[in-house]
């Protein structure tokens, strides 16, 4: 279905959401169509985020709200879908539509798994009625289910659009892109490069993916890192876990602006707590880059200013190599917490693959390495 005939049908007009790679149609259309407008579309820091601002804009408006997001944002909305949206509560009416990832049946990564064989469970537990839109859906199956749900949003209740895989298209291309030189596969390699056998513990998407690639093609064992493939935005707690109960060893956070946002308080304790063997690496590409490059707001965020200000005791913005490796080697022997910010592109290798080893392995190697 093309996605034009999709949002109409919703008869929405005001969207919120996460990127999400199999949601790419819809976020380049609202892109295309609206850009970032906070009247229109708001793309959130978190999927929860989405929900509650889609009850401020009901509230202020008396219309339906739309929020989108990859299904791994389902836990994320679930505290204020129960506490806030639920008709037990405020009763807000709000649309959902969900990408579907690790439908079952479908090969996907281990993320992926858990959650897409819960995805529909969890709206049934959470009282929201879905419906999966399929490449087989018609304009007409849809627009029949809207005039359905249109009587349950009317009660204050939630309905939500489940979406397989290539359900939704679009043909018109969105050029995401910014003024930075430094790739972040590169930028990658000179982290490796840098922490010889320290621990890195690498942010969802892309980043960690590159991490697994440059260790196989230096011929090193994959043991010193942390690949956090799922729980976007929990990196750097992971990281904190792992410094504070493992003082002798230098931890080092790869993180990306999106996920850093994404839970943006997990910064404040870490600066509270202030390892002082932890490095906390953000690199700002000011997208979503790992789900098609849309952007996050952190392209008018200067993060080191912001790491300072909340207490990391020190902090420097890069955006050359030579500034980069100064900062990893000032880092490397620093005895304090530190945050590097690296100013990065959009974009990646289109050959890029996937971590070969499963999730459990990676988690052995690396217990079996920090106990050593
Ligand atoms: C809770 C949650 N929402 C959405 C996603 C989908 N997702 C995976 S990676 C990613 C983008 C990460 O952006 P950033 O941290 O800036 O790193 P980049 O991809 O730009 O390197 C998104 C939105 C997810 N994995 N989990």
């Amino acid at each position: 279905m093309k996605v034009q005939d999709f949002v109409d049908a919703l008869g929405a007009d005001f969207f919120t959401g996460v990127p999400d790679s199999q949601l790419k149609a819809l976020c380049n259309y609202l892109m295309n169509t609206y850009g970032i407008d906070a009247k229109r579309h708001v793309i959130a820091a978190n999927e929860g985020n989405c929900a509650a601002l889609a009850a401020g804009y009901h509230m202020a408006t008396g219309k339906v709200p739309v929020v989108y997001m990859q299904n791994s944002g389902e836990g994320n909305i679930i505290n204020p879908v129960a506490s806030l949206l639920n008709d037990n509560v405020y009763a807000i009416p709000t649309i959902f539509v969900i990408g579907w990832r690790g439908e079952p049946g479908i090969h996907d990564e281990p993320q992926h798994v858990y959650q897409g064989m819960v995805t529909v469970k969890l709206l049934d537990d959470m009282d929201i009625q879905s419906y999966v839109l399929d490449k087989e859906t018609s304009l007409d199956d849809l627009k029949a289910k809207m005039e359905e749900f249109k009587g349950l949003l009317a009660k204050g209740k939630q309905v939500a659009f489940v979406v397989r895989k290539g359900a939704l298209s679009y043909d018109e291309k969105v050029e995401y892109k910014n003024d930075n030189a430094m790739v972040r596969e590169e930028i990658v390699r000179h982290i490796v490069a840098a922490t010889g056998e320290d621990v890195i513990v690498s942010t969802t998407g892309k980043a960690s993916r590159e991490l697994f690639e440059i260790r196989e093609a230096n011929g090193q064992s994959h043991k010193y890192d942390f690949l956090t493939v799922g729980s976007m935005g929990h990196a750097s707690s992971i990281a904190l876990g792992v410094a504070v109960n493992k003082p002798d060893r230098k931890v080092w956070c790869i993180d990306g602006d999106g996920a850093a946002l994404m839970h943006l308080g997990a910064m404040a304790v870490v600066a509270n707590i202030a390892p002082k063997n932890m490095v906390h690496i953000v690199i700002n590409n000011g997208a979503h880059e790992t789900v098609g490059g849309m952007p996050t707001v952190a392209s008018g965020l200067n993060v080191a200013k912001l790491a300072e200000t909340i207490g990391y005791p020190k902090a420097v913005r890069v955006d050359t190599f030579e500034a980069l490796d100064k900062a990893l080697k000032d880092a490397a022997e620093a005895k304090e917490l530190s945050l590097i910010e690296v100013l990065c592109s959009i974009g990646a290798r289109d050959d890029l693959g996937r971590p070969t080893t499963t999730a459990l392995e990676n988690k052995e190697n690396f217990m079996k390495f920090l106990a050593e």
